[in-house]
């Protein structure tokens, strides 16, 4: 035994142990079992609701006095209170309004995080995916799956709003995988005929037999709301829906059945008049952004209040139950969830609530 180690150890008994310990880069597990293996899950996201008609006319100002060259994407974040730094509208999921002016381009990029863009208003714009030109009307989805370059523009006339969903609360805050990158130029070239991949796909189970790639996203550009409508009408009188969230479609990937992109699944419901559903948790988180009608979304002990083109928040293992308002108006909702990320790892678990 040295000196030096004799000194350490009279000095033991004068420090903390528990500074000691932290000091050495350690904690002690006793402290921290309700922080580690929680009894249930304790999101940081809170409900809430963003409502439409309060952030439009915003839109509108940042429309007339900030250009995209400053700003490269004119979008609101869609900041949960529960989860400010980093941002994130609820656990793994990203939210945001994007706005653009008639003539005006945001430029080309690509990133890890899977995208994609829920037509709210305006007519005339396309997005550039990998060199196809997809259009972009009310109610359509439109797909950026991991690292495909996209590019905005628009043609049109008036504002031309939408709702962009990422998954990067997941790629860059919790995985630390998300790569960016600018293409080269502005805009990308068309490379292929307009809105190609929808035509080719969208018919489901007459697909093109010479394209036979498994993509783990799905490779349709834009499901239209045409297709959306076709489907709810098709179905319009016989189909019981379910208990919890009324005539519920959800948007596939023809390659697999599976979802529309391997970290987000989408959906749309419609909500027959006076529709009041059984209230249901689950381990996703969801985000929904009304399509049209009004209702009331009970979020754990929260009371929802939605109307056209809003969006709300449903955290992790909170309790929904949805209504809709109407005695005599059909409501659609369109809504997003993390459900493909935990039904590959094993996580998913829903229960009446
Ligand atoms: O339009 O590419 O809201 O890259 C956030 C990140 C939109 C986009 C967002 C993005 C975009």
């Amino acid at each position: 035994m040295t000196t030096r180690d004799i000194e350490v150890g009279s000095d033991r008994a004068s420090v903390d142990p528990y500074n000691a310990i932290q000091e050495l880069g350690t904690a002690p597990l006793w402290r921290y079992y309700g922080n580690v293996l929680p009894k249930k899950p304790e999101p940081k996201a809170v409900p809430y609701i963003w409502k439409y008609a309060s952030l439009r006319p915003h839109l509108l100002h940042f429309l007339e006095t900030l250009s995209l060259e400053e700003a490269e994407r004119r979008v609101l974040m869609l900041v949960n209170p529960g989860m400010t730094e980093p941002p994130a509208t609820s656990t793994t999921l990203y939210a945001g309004l994007q706005i653009i002016g008639p003539g005006e381009t945001a430029q080309a990029h690509r990133h890890t995080s899977n995208a994609f863009r829920y037509v709210i208003e305006g007519s005339g714009a396309y997005t550039t995916v990998n060199g196809e030109r997809v259009h972009m009307r009310p109610g359509d989805l439109l797909l950026t799956p991991n690292w495909h370059w996209h590019d905005h523009y628009h043609e049109g006339e008036g504002p031309m709003v939408w709702l962009d969903a990422l998954d990067y609360p997941l790629t860059t805050n919790c995985l630390d995988v998300n790569f960016f990158e600018l293409y080269g130029e502005r805009s990308q070239k068309s490379s292929v005929p307009d809105d190609l991949s929808s035509r080719q796909f969208i018919h489901g189970q007459l697909s093109p037999a010479w394209e036979v790639a498994y993509t783990e996203a799905s490779p349709i550009g834009n499901y239209p709301w045409s297709e959306t409508q076709r489907a709810f009408a098709a179905i319009a009188d016989d189909a019981t829906g379910s208990a919890t969230e009324g005539v519920l479609l959800e948007y596939k990937n023809p390659m697999t059945a599976g979802p529309v992109l391997p970290t987000m699944g989408c959906r749309v419901s419609r909500l027959r008049p006076g529709f009041r559903g059984v209230p249901i948790r689950r381990t996703s988180s969801t985000i929904y952004h009304v399509v049209g009608g009004s209702g009331v979304a009970v979020v754990g002990d929260e009371r929802l209040d939605w109307t056209d083109k809003d969006v709300f928040a449903v955290p992790p293992w909170h309790s929904l139950e949805l209504r809709n308002a109407s005695d005599t108006e059909d409501a659609y909702l369109f809504s997003y969830t993390n459900e493909p990320v935990l039904r590959a790892l094993g996580f998913f678990r829903e229960k009446q609530a």
